[in-house]
C-alpha cells in the first residue's frame, strides 16, 4: 500500500507499546536481552536511544540489536539518521532540534520508518503543512514530568496531549512519565500507543512489565 507521496502507509497500532531504551537503565539484563525480554511481553515498536556512545559504538549496538528483533518488530534510532541508513534499521525518530524532516526522508528513502516529536500545537501544525508526507507518526510529549530527559519541555498532562492526538493527522504515540499507575489514563486519550523508558528498562523483569502496561490497554477499553 502506498499512500499519494509514495511513501508506505504505517499502521498505528505499531504503536501501541512503544520501548525507547536506556542502555544504562538495562544494566541488570544488559541492553539486548531486555528488549527481547520486553518484545516476548508485548512490546511493539523499539527505539534504539544513547545520548553516550559515539557514532562507531551505536552503530555496533544497533547492529546487534537488529540481529536480535530478527524483524519481530520495527527498530528505529534517536537522533542519528544516518546509522539507522548504514546499519539497514526500519527508521529514525527525531525531534525538533534535530535535522529537517527532509532531509531525514532524504536519507532514509520513501519505507523507512521516520518520526517527529511534537510538544506544542504550533509545532505540530508546521509539521501538518510542510511535512505530512514524510512522517509516519508523532511523538506527543512529555506528559508528564520524568527525570529520564532531565531537559525535558513543560508536560501536556493528560487533557494537553489529548488535544495534539485529536488535532494530529497521523498516528501519534504518548511520552514522558509514562508508568504501570497512570498508563491507562494515557491509553484512554486519543494516541494510538505510549512510549516508555523507565516503565521497561528500569524494571526487575521486562516482559511482565511489558505484559502488564499492556493489560492497561485492555482495561482502558
Ligand atoms: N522524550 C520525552 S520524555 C522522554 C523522552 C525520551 C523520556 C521518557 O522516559 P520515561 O522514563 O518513560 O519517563
Ligand atoms: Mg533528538
Amino acid at each position: 500500500l502506498t499512500n499519494s507521496s509514495n511513501l508506505s502507509v504505517k499502521n498505528g497500532s505499531a504503536l501501541k507499546l512503544y520501548l525507547v531504551t536506556d542502555s544504562l537503565m538495562c544494566q541488570k539484563l544488559g541492553l539486548v536481552q531486555t528488549v527481547c525480554e520486553a518484545i516476548e511481553g508485548g512490546v511493539s515498536f523499539v527505539q534504539l536511544r544513547d545520548k553516550k556512545a559515539d557514532d562507531d559504538e551505536l552503530y555496533q549496538i544497533a547492529c546487534e540489536l537488529k540481529e536480535a528483533i530478527a524483524g519481530r518488530v520495527p527498530l528505529v534510532i534517536n537522533d542519528k539518521v544516518h546509522i539507522a541508513k548504514k546499519a539497514k534499521l526500519d527508521g529514525a525518530h527525531i525531534g525538533q532540534g534535530d535535522l529537517s524532516v527532509t532531509e531525514a526522508r532524504h536519507i532514509l528513502g520513501p519505507d523507512a520508518w521516520l518520526g517527529l516529536s511534537i510538544n506544542t500545537l504550533s509545532q505540530l501544525q508546521h509539521a501538518h503543512n510542510n511535512h505530512l508526507d514524510q512522517l509516519n507518526y508523532f511523538g506527543l510529549g512529555p506528559v508528564f514530568a520524568t527525570h529520564t530527559k532531565p531537559d525535558h519541555a513543560s508536560p501536556l498532562g493528560l487533557s494537553g496531549l489529548d488535544d495534539l492526538a485529536k488535532a494530529s493527522l497521523l498516528p501519534t504515540v504518548a511520552i514522558g512519565g509514562i508508568q504501570l499507575d497512570n498508563a491507562r489514563q494515557v491509553y484512554q486519550t486519543h494516541c494510538d500507543g505510549i512510549a516508555v523508558v523507565s516503565a521497561i528498562c528500569a524494571a526487575d523483569d521486562p516482559k511482565i512489565a511489558a505484559q502488564d502496561l499492556l493489560q492497561q490497554h485492555v482495561l482502558a477499553q
